[in-house]
């Protein structure tokens, strides 16, 4: 049996109730496929793939905290630390009811080849909670965040494993976590990143997965003859990514018209505004249908359906598996030509594979949503320094980081024989740095 499907089946034997953790597997191996046949004794011997689809370490802890009515609640904490081959691990925290081992490990996996693509020296990580901060108080979540820390600090450091935000956590949780790091260690260190721009964080990187998704759309586009200028953009989520995402569209000349949350969606033929959009998801923290209120030309659907719009360009930002098969032929065929991922796995396998048989060009989130962990990176460069770049340093650094990656695995698919396959590309750029450091580094 080839190398790849004896790891796949040992991955699917082990973890049989992970289904996101597989599909994350799954996805990557299948395209390593090529990579791997050039070394597979070599590999299967150093039990590489068995390694590598293996966190380091797993830690699970009980985040016991009091809510407005004194009653104890009980959250689940994790954090992956996936792989340290290429520096310190390095990824987000979540906090959403649906976070559980799975979905941490299947963060965690992705992240690994993410990191590496950026060409920064930061292994992969990831990290959360099943809390919901929907509906709490500053003051509740600021207790959840103390008792997350209290446990988390015990493994985590500036040069050991950096979290930073993802899902439910923005600059609010950032401070909280950060605070009470500070507390508990007496040290104040570069231990997060996403930090406030008072207490060490970097001008950007608010901005920068967003702003990375562009970057790299744009030279995507550029390299195929295409461009985003007067093109109508279709965006889903309405979070951070999402909202940086609509900003930069509409600087590079696209119209952005859609945008999402868990309740619905909005299409705003006049294209989206990104200073109602902030107030209502960032400011007021409240539900789509405001925003709707507040723009008449503007209409909210309850539910799924942001990509019943017909758009030249697809940009799922929300969360996993959010662009499915239907979703896929309807886009398709509304003469869409440009899919690129700004949350992680947003697009099912086979709409992955129907999207790239018709045509589409397609840019997986490990690559095209990389920006935020880069701009992360640079944020723990200027900590170590003590000093602060300019929001146009640091902007000019993402640009150029997204263009490289681009080329990185343009270059990767048609040394693979799949051009314009930048699924694998990005799979097998990722790959061959983290092996190369896994080799070197003994059976560790
Ligand atoms: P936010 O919490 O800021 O926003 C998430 C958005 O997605 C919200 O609009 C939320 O709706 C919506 N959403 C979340 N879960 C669901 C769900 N199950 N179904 C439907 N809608 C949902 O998170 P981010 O913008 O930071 O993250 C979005 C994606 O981007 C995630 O996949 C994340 O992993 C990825 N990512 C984030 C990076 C970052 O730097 N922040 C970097 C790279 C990737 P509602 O408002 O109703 O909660
Ligand atoms: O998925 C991701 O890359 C992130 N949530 C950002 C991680 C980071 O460390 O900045």
């Amino acid at each position: 049996m080839p190398y790849v499907d004896e790891v796949l089946e040992r991955v699917k034997q082990q973890n049989p109730d992970q289904p996101e953790f597989y599909q994350a597997v799954y996805e990557v191996l299948e395209s390593l496929r090529p990579a791997i046949a050039k070394k597979e004794s070599a590999y299967r011997k150093s039990a590489l793939l068995e390694r590598l689809t293996t966190p380091e370490r797993a830690i699970l802890f009980r985040v016991p905290w009091v809510d407005d009515r004194g009653q104890v609640q009980v959250n689940n904490g994790y954090r992956v630390q996936f792989n340290s081959a290429i520096g310190p691990y390095k990824g987000g925290l979540r906090f959403h009811p649906s976070v559980n081992l799975s979905v941490i490990k299947f963060l965690g996996f992705e992240q690994v080849f993410k990191n590496s693509l950026t060409g920064l020296p930061i292994g992969g990580g990831k990290g959360g909670a099943d809390f919901d901060p929907k509906g709490k108080s500053d003051r509740e979540v600021m207790a959840f965040c103390q008792s997350f820390m209290t446990e988390l600090s015990k493994y985590i450091g500036p040069d050991t494993d950096v979290p930073a935000g993802d899902i439910g956590v923005g600059s609010r949780e950032i401070g909280y976590l950060f605070g009470q790091y500070k507390r508990l260690s007496g040290r104040y260190e570069g231990v997060l990143t996403g930090k406030g721009l008072s207490y060490g964080g970097s001008l950007a990187r608010t901005q920068a997965t967003g702003y990375g998704l562009l970057y790299i759309v744009d030279e995507m586009l550029r390299c195929n003859g295409k461009s985003l200028e007067g093109k109508t953009v279709a965006v889903s989520g309405a979070g951070n990514v999402a909202t940086y995402a609509i900003e930069k569209a509409w600087q590079l000349g696209a119209k952005p018209v859609t945008c999402s949350d868990s309740t619905g969606w909005i299409y705003d033929p006049d294209g989206i505004d990104v200073a109602t959009l902030t107030v209502v998801k960032h400011v007021r923290r409240a539900r789509l249908t405001e925003y709707a209120a507040a723009r008449p030309g503007s209409v909210c659907h309850e539910g799924k359906g942001v990509w019943s719009i017909p758009c030249d360009v697809a940009l799922p930002c929300a969360t996993q598996n959010e662009l499915l098969l239907e979703d896929a032929k309807v886009l398709a065929a509304g003469g869409c030509f440009a899919v690129a991922e700004g949350a992680n796995m947003p697009t099912s396998l086979d709409a992955t594979a129907y999207l790239q048989s018709h045509g589409v060009l397609f840019c997986p989130g490990k690559a095209s949503n990389a920006g935020g962990v880069a701009t992360s990176a640079l944020e723990m460069s200027q900590n170590s320094q003590r000093l602060s770049w300019s929001f146009e340093e640091v902007d000019a650094k993402l640009s150029d980081i997204m263009v490289k990656i681009f080329h990185n695995l343009d270059e990767a698919a048609n040394a693979y024989d799949m051009p314009g396959n930048y699924v694998a590309g990005a799979n097998i750029a990722g790959f061959l740095k983290v092996a190369d450091a896994m080799d070197a580094q003994g059976y560790v």
